[in-house]
C-alpha cells in the first residue's frame, strides 16, 4: 500500500505516521505538509533516512502537485489530517480556516478523483455536532451545528468529502474524533498549554467557570480508529471516535497541577471563549461493533504518561514555544 497522509507533521499526523509506520511496516507514507506554524518536521527526524518515509512541503490546495504525488507515487489512498485546528485561532482569523479546510479539501478530493485514488479517510472532528446539554453523547446521525468558524470549516469538509462519495462514487470515509491527547501536541491546546505554564510557573488561564466537558481521546487509539477505519470502513459511512473519558476542564487543570506538584493558585480564570461549547461525548458504538476498535488507554495513565513525557522532553516543545523548530527543514531539507 502507498498511502498519502497530509498533515503528517502535525500532532496527530506525526503520531499517525509513526503508528503506521510501526504497525503498517510494508507500507510507504507519503507525508505532504505545508509546515504551517503548527507543522514541525523535527518531530519526525527518527524517520529521517527510511525509505518508506517520503516527506513533501506542500499545500493540500495545490491540485497539479497532489496529482503528480499521486501518480509518481502510485497512491491506493489518501489520510486527510492537515486543517487549521486551533478554536481560538479560528476566532482571531477565519479566513485561513476557509481556504485550507474547505477550499483545499476540495482540491485534494478533486485530483483524488481526477487520478482515481482507491480510498479516501476524511479526518473530521465531533465539534461537527455543536454541543450538547448535560447527559446523552453524538452519534453519527446527531444533527450538525457547529458554533465556531474552525467547526463550520471541518462540518463543511466533511460533509464535501461525502458528496464526492454520493455524487461522483468516491470511495469515501469520514471519521469524527473527540479531542485528543498524548505527545507532540502544540502547546496551544488545553492539556500541552497548561503542561508547559506550570513547569514555568506561569498563570493557568481556564476559560469561563472551567466547567466545560471534553471527551479526551488518546492519540495513539486515535490512529488506531483510523486504520481501522481505512483498512474495514464501508464506503460512504460516518464514524465516530471517542476515547469514554468525559472530564471538566478544571478537572484537567487540577489533575496536572498535581502531577507536577505545583499549587492550584496558579489557575487563573479568564473571559470565556466566545460561542464556547458546553460539552461534547461520543457514543462509539458504531465503530466498536462494526469495526471492532477498541481504545486502549485510560486517561488517568494517558494524562501521566502525557506530563511525563513533556518533563523528559522540554528540548522538543522549548524549541517549539521559541520557534527554532522552524529551522529544522531550512537545515535538513532545503540545503539539499
Ligand atoms: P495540527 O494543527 O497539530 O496539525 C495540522 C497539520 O496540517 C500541520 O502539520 C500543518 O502544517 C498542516 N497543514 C495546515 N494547512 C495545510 C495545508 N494547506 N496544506 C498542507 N498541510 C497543511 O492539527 P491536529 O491536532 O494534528 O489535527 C489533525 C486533524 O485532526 C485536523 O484535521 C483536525 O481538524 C482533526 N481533529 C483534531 C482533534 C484534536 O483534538 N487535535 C480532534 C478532532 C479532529
Ligand atoms: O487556555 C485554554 N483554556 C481553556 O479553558 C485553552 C487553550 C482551552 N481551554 C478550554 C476550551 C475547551 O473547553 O479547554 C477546552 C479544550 O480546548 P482546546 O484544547 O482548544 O480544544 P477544543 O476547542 O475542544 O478543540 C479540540 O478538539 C476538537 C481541537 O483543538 C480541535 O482541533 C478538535 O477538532
Amino acid at each position: 500500500m502507498n498511502v498519502l497522509v497530509t498533515g503528517g507533521c502535525g500532532f496527530i499526523g506525526s503520531n499517525l505516521v509513526k503508528y503506521l509506520r510501526r504497525e503498517r511496516p510494508d507500507w510507504k507514507i507519503i507525508n505532504l505538509d505545508k509546515l504551517t506554524y503548527a507543522g514541525n518536521l523535527e518531530t519526525l527526524a527518527d524517520l529521517e533516512g527510511d525509505p518508506k518515509h517520503v516527506f513533501v512541503r506542500g499545500d493540500i490546495a495545490n491540485r497539479e502537485l497532489v496529482e503528480h504525488l499521486i501518480v509518481q507515487h502510485g497512491i491506493d489512498a489518501v489520510m486527510h489530517l492537515a486543517a487549521e485546528s486551533h478554536v481560538d485561532r479560528s476566532i482571531l482569523g477565519p479566513e485561513v480556516f476557509i481556504n485550507t479546510n474547505v477550499l483545499g479539501t476540495q482540491q485534494l478530493l478533486e485530483a483524488c478523483r481526477a487520478r482515481g485514488v482507491k480510498r479516501f479517510l476524511m479526518v473530521s472532528t465531533d465539534e461537527v455536532y455543536g454541543s450538547l446539554g448535560p447527559t446523552g453523547a453524538f452519534t453519527e446521525t446527531s444533527p450538525l451545528q457547529p458554533s465556531s468558524p474552525y467547526s463550520a470549516s471541518k462540518t463543511s469538509s466533511d460533509l464535501i468529502a461525502l458528496a464526492y462519495h454520493h455524487t461522483f462514487k468516491m470511495d469515501v470515509v469520514v471519521t469524527r474524533c473527540s479531542n485528543n491527547y498524548g505527545r507532540y501536541q502544540f502547546p496551544e491546546k488545553l492539556i500541552p498549554l497548561m503542561v508547559v505554564n506550570a513547569l514555568h510557573d506561569k498563570p493557568l488561564p481556564v476559560y469561563g467557570d472551567g466547567a466545560n466537558v471534553r471527551d479526551w481521546l488518546h492519540v495513539e487509539d486515535h490512529c488506531q480508529g483510523l486504520l481501522v477505519a481505512l483498512e474495514k470502513g464501508r464506503a460512504g459511512e460516518v464514524y465516530n471516535i471517542g476515547g469514554g473519558s468525559e472530564r471538566r476542564n478544571i478537572e484537567i487543570v487540577k489533575g496536572i497541577l498535581g502531577l507536577l506538584k505545583k499549587p492550584e493558585s496558579l489557575i487563573q480564570y479568564v473571559a470565556d471563549r466566545p460561542g464556547h461549547d458546553r460539552r461534547y461525548a461520543i457514543d462509539p458504538t458504531k465503530i466498536r461493533t462494526e469495526l471492532g476498535y477498541q481504545p486502549k488507554h485510560t486517561f488517568e495513565q494517558g494524562l501521566a504518561d502525557t506530563v511525563t513525557w513533556y518533563m523528559e522532553n522540554r528540548a522538543w516543545w522549548e524549541r517549539v514555544t521559541s520557534g527554532a523548530y522552524r529551522q529544522y527543514f531550512d537545515t535538513q531539507y532545503k540545503a539539499r
